[in-house]
């Protein structure tokens, strides 16, 4: 599989839960490898820009509400086939539909706050990553080649 990067958030809920590290553990310990975090209090203005696709969406406002509630970590995860791993680990977006020892399953409230984002194609990947984090903050592991 391909390596590749893709957009990680630690919504408000699970940052007010404080289950940061857990959520972290379990996308550590499925392959995936942290190369860009910052915590973040998003403003309304990124948040409806981040979630432009969704905007005639009728739980938009709400949503954009709930993501501006409190602070968020953003990340970026690097590993084989990193896009589809993430949306694993994650499950379902409804957590009531999540799968088993999925981080939605076992940590979300609800289908609103459910815990998690992840990027959902290599396309949307690029374009979420360069919206929180300029190329000179993700650092790379290609140092281990030349060590
Ligand atoms: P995803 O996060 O699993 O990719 P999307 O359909 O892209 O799910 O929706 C983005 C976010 O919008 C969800 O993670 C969730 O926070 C919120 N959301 C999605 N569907 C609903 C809904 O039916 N009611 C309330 N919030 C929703
Ligand atoms: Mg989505």
């Amino acid at each position: 599989m391909a390596n590749e990067r893709t957009l990680s958030i630690i919504k408000p809920d699970g940052v007010e839960k404080g289950i940061i590290g857990k959520v972290i553990s379990r996308l550590e310990s499925s392959g995936l490898k942290p190369v860009g975090i910052r915590m973040a209090r998003l403003s309304r203005a990124e948040a409806e820009g981040f979630y432009a696709v969704h905007r005639e969406r009728p739980f938009f406002d709400d949503l954009v509400k709930f993501m501006t509630s409190g602070p968020v970590v953003l990340m970026v995860l690097e590993g084989d086939g990193a896009i589809a791993r993430n949306r694993e680990v994650m499950g379902a977006t409804d957590p009531k539909k999540a799968a088993e020892g999925t981080i939605r399953k076992d940590f979300a409230t609800d289908i609103e706050k459910n815990t998690v984002h992840g990027s959902d194609s290599l396309e949307n990947a690029k374009v979420e990553i360069a919206y929180f984090f300029p190329e000179t903050a993700i650092t790379s592991y290609a140092w281990k080649a030349s060590s």
